[in-house]
């Protein structure tokens, strides 16, 4: 049976609700303060988030629906812009404790630390915000808990495409096998099983009606012993929540 060394997580969606109140809310400051009147709604970012990656998703956003906007200078430096102010609104609003940690993420990765299981990160979003949730809820030395964090640009096709995943199991030298991603939508399942990962998804209120076929585990969030998980799509044995024991059996299987 294969063992399973590392975890590999996703961030947005999948260790905070991060989008609805966190990067959406930072687009729209941002837009403000630009003197831009766009402002996404809650709706609206369910089909912006079919692109992953800020300044891709500007760019998309301005292609489908201000297809006569005439940026002030250079478009790619414009989204640059742009996207560098709502960086700056996102860890502001990080940093401020709003957007908590998703149920069972902290005890996961205290568990894997002490059995020795490794960590990584892989995600769209830039490291400036990464950083900022881990040190907010894990403490200053969090990010030093992952031996990657694989973020934003150090990719240039983000996901649904493989790199990302790809890039992490290098500097890893791990072969996909080993591991388990953790993700929260369908792009990032796509992503990681291109990748040749098993996958373990943990849905949100944007992602719960994603087509997760060829994941190995489904769960409403990864559960805590006393807030148990609901079994969305396959086979979590007598679990209530994930842990390492039920990570080795995912990729074992
Ligand atoms: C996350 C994203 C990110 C954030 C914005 O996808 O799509 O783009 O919405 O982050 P995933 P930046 O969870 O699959 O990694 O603005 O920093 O790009
Ligand atoms: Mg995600």
């Amino acid at each position: 049976m294969v063992q399973l060394q590392a975890l590999i997580f996703d961030v947005d969606g999948t260790l905070a609700e991060t989008e609805r109140d966190g990067h959406r809310v930072a687009f729209n400051h941002a837009f403000a303060a630009a003197g831009l009147d766009w402002h996404w709604t809650v709706e609206q970012y369910r089909d912006l988030l079919e692109v992953a990656g800020g300044k891709e998703r500007i760019r998309f956003y301005l292609d489908r629906h201000q297809p006569h906007f005439e940026p002030p200078q250079d478009l790619n430096d414009f989204i640059a812009k742009l996207h560098a102010a709502k960086t700056s609104h996102y860890t502001q609003l990080i940093s401020e404790g709003l957007i908590p940690l998703r149920p069972g993420v902290k005890r996961l990765l205290q568990e894997a630390r002490s059995q020795g299981i490794r960590l990584a990160i892989a995600t769209t979003t830039t490291l400036e915000n990464v950083v900022a949730l881990l040190e907010k809820h894990l403490g200053p030395d969090a990010p030093n808990w992952f031996e990657v964090i694989a973020a934003g640009d150090v990719v240039p096709a983000k996901k649904p495409a493989p790199d990302v995943y790809l890039y992490t199991l290098q500097a890893l030298a791990l072969p996909p096998k080993a591991c388990l991603a953790i993700e929260d939508s369908h792009q990032g399942l796509q992503s990681a099983r291109q990748a040749g990962l098993p996958t373990l998804v943990s849905v949100n209120d944007y992602t719960r009606h994603h087509d997760f076929a060829g994941a190995a585990l489904v769960l409403s969030h990864l559960g805590e012993p006393d807030l148990p998980f609901d079994v969305i799509q396959g086979n979590a044995g007598d679990a209530m929540y994930l842990d390492v024991n039920l990570a080795e059996k995912l990729v074992g299987q």
